[in-house]
């Protein structure tokens, strides 16, 4: 079991897409085990965007992130990092595919509805960046039993 962090970004909150991206993720099966609802400061946009800085994008980037409240969710499930990347489609909602979110809610670039991890590293880092101790929640969830085959012993 993986946990990813998940930025519903200020476009995503202001044009009410919340619940529709939030429904998808639960539709999959995934659980969510950390909400909140925030402005990112700056410095935090800036170590969240560290591995950025320096490219054509880059401030426009942190202006958008920290225009307007944002949603962060910590989002957990079996391969939780690569299914979230691919339920969120390429970074361009120009180019994103149908069926993905970027791809069914978005045309723009850079205001692209979402961030999610695209590693496990990554993911530990940004879960760390954005949740105090605590703040993500483990908790046992019966439909798991018919969410995953548990055959083994282990969910598959
Ligand atoms: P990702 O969000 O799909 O992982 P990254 O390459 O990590 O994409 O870029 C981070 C964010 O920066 C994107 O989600 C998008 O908002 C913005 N961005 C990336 N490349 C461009 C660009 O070429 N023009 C404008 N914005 C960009
Ligand atoms: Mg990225």
């Amino acid at each position: 079991m993986e946990t990813t962090l998940i930025i519903l970004k200020p476009d995503a909150v202001q044009r009410g897409l919340m619940g529709r991206i939030i429904a998808r993720f639960e539709d999959k099966g995934l659980q969510i085990v950390g909400a909140k609802m925030m402005k990112i400061p700056m410095a935090l946009a800036e170590r969240h965007y560290a591995d950025h800085k320096g490219k054509g994008f880059y401030d426009g980037l942190v202006k958008f992130m920290t225009s307007s409240p944002v949603l962060v969710l910590a989002v957990r499930g079996l391969g939780a990092i690569a299914v979230c990347r691919k339920m969120m489609g390429a970074t361009f909602g120009s180019k994103a595919e149908s069926g993905t979110i970027r791809g069914d809610f978005g045309v723009s670039n850079s205001f692209n509805l979402i961030h999610g991890s695209d590693s496990p590293e990554a993911a530990a880092k940004e879960l760390g960046l954005f949740f105090a101790p605590g703040e993500v929640v483990e908790f046992a969830r019966p439909v798991d039993q018919w969410v995953y085959d548990y055959g083994k012993g282990a969910p598959e």
